[in-house]
């Protein structure tokens, strides 16, 4: 499992307010500080307040690349911005996401094709979340389906789940942790899987805790990508132990520091 840095989002105060100043130094310590810490990606979202986000995307875009050679993950609702900020990316990006549903699949994946990008396919669709496993994978098998018919390999198609708090989604834990499993059973080469793995602990009181273990649950049941903190050292180094413990790493004395300059 990689990280994909979760900080450059506009719900953080400190970045809501370097794009409503257009002031980049913010954004671009969030970028070599997630950088350095190993995250293989960088999630980039202009959050709730941005007036006009398809500029903001493709500030945000320009400047983070300035700080960082990492590899982009465009995190909105809103494609235009999306396209916007895909036309500034200088390496292959993620779109992140899109649910599954038409026509907004259509836009997505004709957009993944044209700019090279993976797709983060969200199991979810115009009635919302489904609560068990079998609609998820229901629902992941339509992205599957949609995404090959555009000709998007496998291993760029990374289906979520959907993580909601524990605090109020406590029976979703069990249905998101066998969708992982389930998912990698829909073809063959498989989709990957990511989650928003903040999302877990969202108002509860042992933030970190919860999402560390989450993220240990989460590797033992397949998972290949989270949106994270990369900066939680600790979390950093439950997940690269997990992946010695599944064999998905060769052991070493120092796997850590071997994890964290994995790219
Ligand atoms: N799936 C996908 N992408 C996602 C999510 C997902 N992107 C956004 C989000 N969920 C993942 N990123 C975050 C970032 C921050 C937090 C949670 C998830 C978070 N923020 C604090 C809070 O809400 O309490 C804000 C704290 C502050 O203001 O300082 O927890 O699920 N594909």
């Amino acid at each position: 499992m990689f990280i994909i840095g979760e900080r450059i989002n506009g719900m953080f105060k400190d970045i809501a307010q370097a794009i409503k100043d257009e002031d980049p130094r913010a954004v671009q310590e969030w970028a070599r500080k997630q950088d350095i810490s190993g995250a293989r990606y960088l999630d980039i979202n202009t959050g709730p307040a941005s007036k006009d986000p398809v500029r903001t995307m493709r500030w945000l875009v320009e400047v983070t690349q300035e700080a960082s050679d990492l590899p982009l993950a465009l995190d909105s609702t809103n494609y235009d911005a999306i396209e916007a900020g895909l036309e500034v990316c200088k390496r292959p990006a993620m779109i992140n996401s899109v649910p599954a549903e038409w026509p907004k699949m259509e836009r997505v994946f004709t957009l993944a094709k044209k700019f090279n990008s993976s797709v983060i396919g969200l199991a979810m669709n115009e009635q919302g979340i489904p609560k068990d496993a079998d609609t998820r994978v229901a629902l992941a098998m339509e992205l599957v389906a949609c995404a090959d018919s555009y000709g998007i390999p496998m291993e760029d198609l990374y289906i979520d789940p959907l993580v909601l708090p524990c605090n109020v989604g406590q029976d979703h834990g069990p249905e998101v942790m066998m969708t992982l499993r389930q998912i990698k059973l829909l073809a063959d080469p498989s989709p990957r899987t990511v989650v928003g793995l903040s999302n877990i602990s969202q108002g509860t009181k042992s933030r970190e805790l919860i999402n560390r273990v989450f993220a240990v649950m989460g590797v033992a049941n397949g998972l290949d990508a989270a949106v994270a903190d990369a900066c939680d050292h600790e979390l950093i180094e439950s997940i690269a132990t997990s992946r010695i413990i599944m064999n998905i790493d060769i052991y070493c004395d120092s796997y850590v520091d071997v994890y964290r300059k994995q790219k």
